[in-house]
């Protein structure tokens, strides 16, 4: 009876230390021998797809400019969709702390409510130093002298930005762009400093759909409307921007990131339209991962095929 159980015993035990060599085997193989073998789990556990946004977006266009330029990358998904989506895999990738990439950029609140970080592009394909324009229709500065001025020293900051953008998480957009005007009177009396105001002139500025420009813009409308004019916000494509304005639909637009993101349509229309430069420097847009991740570039993927 005695030596059965003892038996038992060494049989399990036996088994157990098998086990245990076998699950030790399989670790080495998948992260201690070499960073291909440990990183190729990276691109199968993301199943390689990268999650993006809108189709309309110049992320977009530089997404599926990366897949075709990196090998790393060949074969990849690049899912196309909503920031609104991609907000939300996002958010529950890391509730879960589950491997996921997607389409990111700043100025943005997804750094601030998560820990992300950038994948490394040798290649430079998201570019560099990025800015945000301002550009106008061409005729604005002769017909409106007073929004020319304004619109042409309008500039802020990152933080500026994405703490509008925050704060209009809780509220709205146009209550955090009114609290960002009254805390910041200094820039805006800069701005507007002995600009003549208007009675009711009419104004259409052009923007894209992003919370970014949302809050640029509202920022831009109480600005003006100070000063007396009314304010139309139009919110478009990025390509659309371009064209109502080389076109006098829509009269001036805080929108273009510049000079990679929208640089094909920038490109496309810049005779016709008039480039006030930038207003914000420091844009960033790439691929983005959760900081739990075990991969530092988009280099280190591995392809689908
Ligand atoms: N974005 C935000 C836009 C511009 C602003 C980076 C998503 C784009 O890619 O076109």
């Amino acid at each position: 009876m005695r030596t059965k159980l003892i038996g038992v015993i060494l049989v399990l035990a036996f088994t157990l230390l098998l086990a245990a060599c076998g699950g030790g085997g399989g670790e080495e193989s998948q992260g201690g021998s070499g960073e291909g073998e440990g990183t190729t789990n990276v691109s199968d556990a993301v199943e390689h797809t990268i999650i993006g946004i809108e189709p309309g977006a110049g992320a977009t266009a530089l997404t599926n400019n990366a897949i075709e330029e990196y090998d790393s990358l060949a074969g990849w998904e690049h899912v196309e969709g909503s920031t609104a989506g991609m907000l939300t895999e996002l958010d529950e990738a890391i509730r879960n702390e589950e491997p996921i990439i997607v389409v990111g950029w700043n100025p943005h609140f997804m750094f601030a409510q998560h820990d992300l970080k950038y994948l490394e592009d040798p290649q430079g394909v998201y570019g560099e130093e990025e800015f945000i324009h301002t550009i106008t229709r061409m005729g604005l500065e002769e017909d409106m002298p007073s929004a020319n001025t304004v619109l042409d020293r309008f500039n802020w900051t990152v933080e500026d930005m994405e703490g509008v953008m925050l704060e209009a998480q809780d509220s709205s957009m146009e209550e955090a762009a009114a609290s960002w005007v009254e805390a910041n009177q200094d820039s805006v009396a800069e701005w507007t400093e002995g600009v003549e105001p208007v009675d009711g002139q009419e104004i259409e500025l052009v923007l894209t759909p992003w919370d970014s420009e949302r809050a640029s813009h509202q920022v831009m409308r109480i600005v003006l409307e100070d000063l007396g004019f009314t304010v139309e916000l139009t919110p478009v494509d990025p390509a659309i921007v371009f064209q109502a304005i080389a076109t006098g639909d829509g009269d001036a637009s805080l929108a273009p990131w510049l000079p990679v993101t929208h640089g094909a349509f920038y490109e496309e229309y810049q005779e016709d339209i008039v480039d006030l430069g930038p207003n914000l420097e420091g844009t960033i847009i790439g691929l983005a991962v959760p900081t739990y991740m075990d991969i530092d570039s988009i280099e280190d993927l591995e392809p689908a095929e």
